[in-house]
């Protein structure tokens, strides 16, 4: 059935930036407002609005979360299908469906959708072709035709320098696993109704669990063609349309097979107790009870240092105590000496983001860590810096500073690595966020060579023991 209506998977009022910007941002005759639409009308008919996550791209449709009322993640350029990828993963009931230009998908993006395709991830991909860059003013894309005047080919792109327009149903076609693959037109009301049944059919299949469906979706971009909207559609059908073939290039969808739920994922305390079986039936340390701030940490340094594994170990003596810790590693361009960092998220609460852009925690562990975190530490929060290895004090004076030569103190316990160690024992002392009896019983266990226990128990002790030698405040 047509509604001559607003679908309700539409906001009310786009309300975008500011009081003024309450409208479409798209130019008149531009075709993503209708593929917004279309797709909007498919998902009101499959009732599905709940359970869609939209991986929105970079282009002219970037905004595409301020007009869908459903779930929304913005992908880095190009990167959609890949986030599609982890959303699918994580949400196995969701509608997963991404939404791209040309620009987007077939440049800078095409690894990641033939990737995604070649998966045959349970997914929808919309790729709106308009033959050139929307939003940056209409440079050529991988799709411009040969000939087309755009802003970077102004005397029409050229087979010998620039290629022949990427197919990217053709390309999608060339792998096995998609289950629909079709190219549609916006060129009139007639081929409108087509997109919409293609965009449909990609629904359905998310809808019954059947795999990878890609929609391309030829669609006019009257300002950057320089046409009025009218001129825009004729041109689309007399020009993008023999370049672009408008058909069915596979539909399996009745065949394919739908996925099997996936199983049931261990709710916390089943991941706690899970954890601790792994450790040995003796293992057992104190669960918290005291409450715990949220805790966001960096330990920075170079490669050696063991900021690696101070992070990991963190991490593990968390969950040891019953709380969730996610760490995530960094590593700089170099091959050696570079610059590596942890990021330790600490929480009572599930973790949304393994990301720590400003920790609360800053563990430098030399020089060029504290020059690239300082700045970015918390006010309020805790700096402990090597000084061993960092020649200057902290500038800050708006946070908790203390400078102690954690180096020196591994050195002289017998492991120099374990310098991050005696600097993970001192935050533990400091902000009681961890015990350290949970240190030392998690110390053992995190340790291939048995034979290092001794010394790195001793380097703990030591560094705590130097810090309470520290006069008070560090
Ligand atoms: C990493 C990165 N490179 C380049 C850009 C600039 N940029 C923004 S949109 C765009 C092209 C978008 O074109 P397309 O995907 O065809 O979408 P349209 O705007 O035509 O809908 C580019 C190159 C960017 N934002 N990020
Ligand atoms: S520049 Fe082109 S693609 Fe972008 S909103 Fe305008 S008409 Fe649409």
């Amino acid at each position: 059935m047509i509604k001559l209506q607003k679908p309700d998977s539409f906001y009310d009022v786009f309300d975008r930036r500011g009081p003024d910007a309450k409208t479409t941002h798209y130019c008149p005759g531009c075709g993503h407002g209708t593929v917004h639409k279309l797709i909007a009308e498919a998902v009101d008919d499959l009732g599905v609005q709940d359970r869609v996550v939209l991986c929105a791209p970079v282009g002219c449709s970037v905004f595409a979360y301020y007009y869908f009322d459903w779930g929304c993640v913005q992908a880095a350029h190009g990167r959609a299908p890949a986030v599609g990828t982890a959303v699918r993963r994580v949400l196995d009931d969701a509608i997963v469906m991404s939404y791209q230009g040309d620009g987007d998908l077939a440049g800078i993006g095409l690894g990641a959708l033939v990737h995604a395709a070649n998966r045959g991830e349970r997914m929808a991909v919309f790729f709106v072709n308009n033959a050139i860059y929307g939003m940056t003013g209409g440079q050529m894309a991988p799709t411009t035709l040969i000939g087309q005047r755009t802003l970077t080919t102004p005397e029409g792109r050229n087979i010998l320098g620039e290629g022949h327009p990427l197919g990217m149903c053709e390309i999608v076609s060339a792998l096995k696993a998609p289950v629909y693959i079709e190219r549609v037109s916006l060129g009139d009301a007639g081929r409108v109704m087509k997109a919409r049944k293609a965009i449909r059919k990609a629904l359905e299949n998310q809808v019954e669990r059947r795999g990878f469906s890609f929609v391309e979706i030829l669609s006019p971009c009257p300002i950057n063609w320089k046409m009025t909207p009218l001129e825009a559609r004729k041109w689309l059908i007399d020009n993008l349309e023999p370049a672009f073939p408008v058909r069915n290039f596979r539909d399996d969808s009745a065949s394919a097979p739908a996925a099997p739920p996936a199983p049931a994922r261990p709710d916390d305390q089943t991941i706690l107790d899970l954890f601790r079986s792994e450790k040995g039936d003796d293992f057992a340390v104190p669960a918290r009870t005291a409450p715990l701030e949220d805790q966001m940490v960096k330990i920075a340094g170079f490669g050696g240092q063991g900021v690696m594994s101070a992070g990991i170990l963190l991490s593990n003596c968390v969950i040891a105590e019953g709380v969730h810790a996610t760490w995530l590693p960094s590593y700089g361009p170099e091959m050696r000496g570079g610059t590596a960092y942890s990021s330790v998220v600490v929480s009572q609460d599930p973790i949304g983001s393994p990301v720590v852009q400003n920790p609360n925690v800053l563990i430098a562990m030399n020089g060029p860590s504290l020059d690239a975190f300082e700045d970015t530490v918390e006010p309020g929060g805790l700096i402990i810096v090597n000084s061993s290895l960092v020649q200057r004090r902290v500038k800050r004076s708006d946070v908790r500073a203390v400078h102690l030569p954690v180096s020196e103190i591994a050195r002289d316990a017998g492991v120099i690595q374990a310098a991050a160690l005696v600097a993970l024992g001192v935050y533990a002392e400091i902000s009681g966020v961890i015990a350290i009896d949970t240190l030392r019983k998690v110390i053992p266990l995190s340790l291939k060579k048995k034979a290092l226990v001794e010394v790195n128990l001793r380097a703990l002790d030591a560094g705590i023991a130097s810090y309470r030698a520290l006069p008070a405040g560090g």
